[in-house]
C-alpha cells in the first residue's frame, strides 16, 4: 500500500476533487491543510510553487487535473479507452475553462474593471457556458461524461463552491439542477458521505 500524503490550503476549491476521491476508493491518506502563514516555507519545496501537492512514498507530484486523474484510474472511473478518457479530460478542461473565466474577474485588482467584467460575463459569457455544460450533463444522466461516475464528477464537486464564489452566483445549482445533480450523485456515495460529513466546514 503506498503511502500517500496529500497537502492544500485549507479550503475546498481546486484541493477539494482529490480528497473526495480518496474517500471514494476508501483510501488512506494524510490530508495536511497547509495554514497561509506556513505557505511561505512550504512553497520552494512544491514541484511548481503550487499546491495541491501528492507525495507517493515520498516523492512528490502535482496538478489537481492530473491528481484526480491517477485516482481515477486506480479507483476505477476513468475511460476503458483512449476516446472515452479524451470525452472526459474535455468537459474537465471545460470546467476548468470556466473556472478561469471567473478568476479573471475575483482577481482582478482594479475595482471599477473587476465590477465591469463581472457584468460584462454575467450577461454575456456565465449563462453560455452554464448552459452548456447543464446541457452536457443532462445527456451524459447526471454525469460529466460518459452516462456515469468518472473522476471528472469529483472534480467538478470538489470545486463548485469555489464557483459559486467567483461567479457570484450563490443560486447556481437552482439555475442549473443538472450541475446539482452532479453534485448531488457524488456525495449520494456512502464513503463520500461520510467524508464530506466529518470533513472541516468551508466556504468554499
Ligand atoms: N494548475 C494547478 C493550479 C494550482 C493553484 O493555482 N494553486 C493555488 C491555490 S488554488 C496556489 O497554490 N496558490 C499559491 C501560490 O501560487 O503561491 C492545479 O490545478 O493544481
Amino acid at each position: 500500500m503506498p503511502k500517500y500524503v496529500y497537502r492544500y490550503f485549507p479550503v475546498k476549491a481546486l484541493g477539494e476533487g482529490p480528497r473526495l476521491l480518496f474517500s471514494y476508493g476508501k483510501e488512506e491518506f494524510e490530508d495536511i491543510r497547509v495554514n497561509p502563514d506556513e505557505w511561505a516555507t512550504y512553497k520552494p519545496k512544491t514541484l511548481f510553487g503550487q499546491m495541491p501537492t501528492l507525495e507517493i512514498d515520498g516523492k512528490q507530484y502535482a496538478q489537481s487535473v492530473a491528481i484526480s486523474r491517477y485516482l481515477g484510474r486506480k479507483y476505477g472511473i476513468s475511460g476503458a479507452t483512449p476516446e472515452e478518457d479524451l470525452l472526459i479530460d474535455q468537459i474537465v478542461d471545460f470546467v476548468n475553462d470556466i473556472r478561469a473565466k471567473a478568476a479573471i474577474v475575483h482577481y482582478e485588482q482594479d475595482e471599477t474593471l473587476k465590477e465591469k467584467k463581472h457584468k460584462d460575463f454575467s450577461v454575456n459569457l456565465y449563462p453560455i457556458l452554464l448552459e452548456k455544460l447543464d446541457s452536457i450533463i443532462a445527456d451524459n444522466n447526471g454525469h460529466l461524461a460518459l452516462g456515469k461516475l468518472t473522476w471528472g464528477d469529483f472534480v467538478l464537486t470538489g470545486m463548485l463552491d469555489y464557483m459559486k464564489v467567483m461567479l457570484r452566483m450563490p443560486d447556481l445549482e437552482e439555475k442549473y439542477v443538472n450541475i446539482k445533480k452532479v453534485v448531488d450523485n457524488v456525495v449520494a456515495i456512502p464513503q463520500v458521505k461520510a467524508y464530506v460529513e466529518k470533513a472541516p466546514k468551508t466556504d468554499f
